[in-house]
């Protein structure tokens, strides 16, 4: 048989790390990775027939569950067509229509392959749009790998303990303003001194890359209000937030208009896809009306627009968000109880279907906080966890994610498999 240890060994050979993606890899837990054989509903099953129970979600996209027949139906029946023609398809447009219908601040909309190129296109944007240099962004959200962004970025960057990443120019690096999440003085202070040089703030609106931290009551509607003062762009990052924590995202359910929005993961439904969205004006700057040049191969691909429409049309019906809150609810309860029975120092930061446990930790408002967490004790219980058929993903900095597909059993049976973990 095949096992994990033999793949892993072989693709060390060959791939840097033995990943496509540094998050996949097991570095700050320990261990190797597994190799995926397949997956299911709420499960994935590795190459040498093991179980789990799946949190991870492709990072975010399988909000349906895994291999859900409509989306592979959808699949199968578009590719009998093609799979890429680089010329406009009809169900582009109905995508298109689709986010705008969802999301009122979006009213031009471009598809994209993946959420990097949506955050470093809105940047584009941004700059085009005020012919101000610089950004802010807050420590520890993540938006992808443009350069830019790669200043004291979350996610694998915090993980690798390599938030400013090489390779970065210096030039690029220094006009990229870095606040603290959740400290509305900061971003006034900024903004007073340095206001009339700054094109936009890049918030993710929930953050799930330092792991799961809400804002703050007040703290979106403030960076609203000062962006559109000083005449800066508001970007939200709604790439993981976007269609799991709400239909549209956090701004509908927080009556934020944003002036860009940056979609991926659940609106490709497992597939390359993501999205760049938001005020009209802004967005036509874009070529081939504007000059600000943007462009892609595979950009709205045909598979991947149908495996994303066909998600938001299991999404878009009455209860699925009530199911996925009663879910992570649950979930929560048990966790704490866990927590508590075995007089753990710890918290959870839930939204929704969006969840981190912290270890040694009993809050957690911004990255200062994340990374004072116990990292050690998140290696030990992610490694009790995996053990037990339970995978989170590999890392105190990210978020797990709660699919359709999850049923309360398998809620009760990862509580059962965390109090055990937890008091080991
Ligand atoms: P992609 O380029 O990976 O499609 O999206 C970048 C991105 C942008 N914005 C937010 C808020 C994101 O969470 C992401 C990607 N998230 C990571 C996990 N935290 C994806 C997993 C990976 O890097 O392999």
């Amino acid at each position: 048989m095949t096992t994990n240890h033999d793949l892993f060994q072989r693709a060390l050979a060959r791939m840097p790390g033995g990943v496509n993606s540094p998050v996949r890899a097991f570095k700050s837990v320990g261990g190797e990775p597994f190799f995926t054989a397949r997956a299911d509903g709420a499960f994935l099953f590795d190459v040498e027939g093991k179980r789990y129970i799946d949190y991870v979600g492709s990072w975010g996209p399988m909000i349906v569950g895994h291999a859900h027949h409509l989306v592979l139906r959808a699949l199968n029946e578009v590719m009998r067509n093609g799979t890429s023609f680089g010329a406009p398809t009809p169900r582009e447009i109905e995508m298109a229509r689709r986010i705008c219908g969802a999301l009122p601040a979006v009213e031009r909309v471009r598809l994209v392959s993946s959420g990097t190129e949506a955050t470093m296109t809105a940047l584009r944007l941004a700059r085009a749009a005020t012919g101000r240099p610089k950004i802010v962004k807050f420590d520890g959200c993540y938006h992808g790998h443009a350069d830019a962004l790669l200043v004291r970025a979350g996610s694998g960057a915090m993980t690798l303990g390599v938030p400013d990443s090489p390779g970065v120019p210096e030039a690029t690096a220094s006009q990229t303003l870095v606040a603290r999440f959740n400290d509305l003085d900061e971003i006034e202070t900024r903004f007073r001194a340095e206001g009339e040089t700054i094109a936009a703030v890049i918030v993710e609106p929930v953050v799930g890359n330092m792991g799961l931290v809400p804002p703050q009551p007040g703290y979106l509607e403030g960076l609203r209000r000062i962006t559109a003062e000083h005449g800066a762009l508001l970007i939200f990052d709604e790439v993981m937030t976007g269609f799991r924590l709400a239909w549209g995202g956090v701004q509908n359910t927080m009556g934020i208009r944003p002036d860009l929005t940056c979609l991926g993961k659940v609106i490709g439904g497992g597939m390359p896809l993501a999205a760049v969205g938001g005020r009209r004006d802004v967005m036509e700057l874009l070529a081939p009306i504007g000059a600000v040049y943007q462009a892609g191969t595979l950009s709205g691909n045909p598979l991947a627009v149908a495996a994303g429409l066909t998600t938001l049309d299991l999404l878009d019906k009455p209860g699925t968000y009530e199911k996925l809150e009663a879910l992570g609810a649950r979930l929560e309860a048990g966790l704490s109880a866990a927590l508590s029975r075995h007089g753990r120092r710890g918290c959870i930061n839930r939204r929704g279907s969006m969840w981190t446990l912290f270890l040694g930790v009993e809050q957690v408002r911004n990255a200062d906080d994340a990374r004072a967490c116990d990292t050690a004790a998140f290696a030990r219980y992610f490694l009790a966890m995996l053990e037990r058929g339970i995978y989170l993903p590999p890392s105190q900095f990210e978020a797990a994610f709660i699919s359709l597909a999850h049923t309360e059993d398998d809620i009760d049976r990862t509580i059962k498999a965390a109090d055990e973990a937890l008091g080991e």
